[in-house]
């Protein structure tokens, strides 16, 4: 009897070692599931993997595999253990914050000759903002934002790179996650309609736009300009919105912490009244962008 059990035993293990180290992605070839199983016993990190993943278009099978290993999307780690935070010689006062959406308000992230020379790089370079299409994923202009924006290429010159440390820092993400800065100009009657930052994945433009990158986490913006009247940030699902103020930055997070977006992100410019509005955007992503 003794000799059975201890063989009932062995064929135990062995199952349950067959079961543990393959794993089976549904969205991926035998191909790339025996080089993900390779992988992982040779013990790559599986977030490695998964850029890899993404980086040869294989974007859909990244949530199974990061679900499959109980591993989160990094998110921006703000620390709200004070009420301020010192960077880059400065201090950087956290005015508001709310949990349902996630939203941080900082004041004096950025000096006025840092506003006016943000402002003065994207004269020249202002175009008819777009938006993307859900379906194709293609840029178009549209009614939905009325406003003026100038891209920038990451750290594109001095005062774009100083913008985008700051943020790294305060933001503890990594400056790569970033995409291009994008300035916008709203003069009069210029608003951007309610919308989502995330990427609808349901639908094929969606899809498009996460290919390189992954989905966009958060979203960064920077007031360049006081506004008389009219201008704010809008977020209609926790009725607040947050007026427009020179050199202050408004920070929120466009996916909840299991990684699904966040419905309560809705947010909208309302309609400059008097004045001009400039910001700008900064969207983050899962992963290194570009
Ligand atoms: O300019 C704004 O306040 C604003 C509002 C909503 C900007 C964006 N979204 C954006 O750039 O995504
Ligand atoms: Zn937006």
């Amino acid at each position: 009897t003794k000799c059975i059990v201890l063989k009932k035993a062995k064929i135990l293990t062995l199952r349950f070692s067959m079961t543990t180290t393959s794993y089976l992605n549904p969205h991926l070839t035998q191909e790339w599931n025996d080089w993900l199983n390779t992988n992982i016993s040779n013990g790559v990190e599986i977030t490695t993997l998964a850029k890899t993943l993404e980086q040869h278009g294989y974007h859909i099978a990244v949530g199974d595999l990061l679900k499959n290993y109980q591993i989160d999307i990094k998110h921006p780690q703000i620390d709200l253990s004070k009420n301020f935070i010192d960077i880059d010689n400065r201090r950087i006062p956290i005015i508001f914050t709310a949990q349902a959406p996630k939203v941080v308000v900082f004041d004096n992230f950025l000096s006025h000759e840092e506003c006016q020379q943000l402002i003065a790089c994207a004269e020249d370079k202002f175009q008819t903002a777009t938006v993307v299409n859900a379906q194709t994923g293609e840029y178009f202009t549209t009614t939905e934002r009325t406003n003026m924006n100038a891209v920038f290429q990451r750290q594109e010159n001095a005062i774009v790179s100083v913008l985008e440390s700051r943020i790294a820092k305060v933001l503890n993400f990594p400056i790569d996650n970033g995409e291009g800065l994008q300035i916008l100009r709203y003069h009069s009657g210029g608003e951007y309609k309610p919308h989502f930052d995330f990427f609808d994945t349901t639908k094929a433009g969606g899809q498009k736009a996460i290919e390189i990158g992954g989905q966009r986490v958060a979203t960064f913006l920077t007031y360049l300009s006081d506004v008389e009247s009219g201008g704010a940030t809008r977020f209609p699902s926790a009725n607040c919105e947050i007026r427009p103020k020179e050199g202050m930055a408004l920070y929120f997070s466009n996916i909840l912490l299991n990684n699904n977006p966040d419905p309560l992100s809705l947010h909208s410019s309302v309609p400059v009244i008097t004045g001009t509005k400039y910001i700008a955007t900064k969207w983050l992503r899962q992963y290194p962008y570009g």
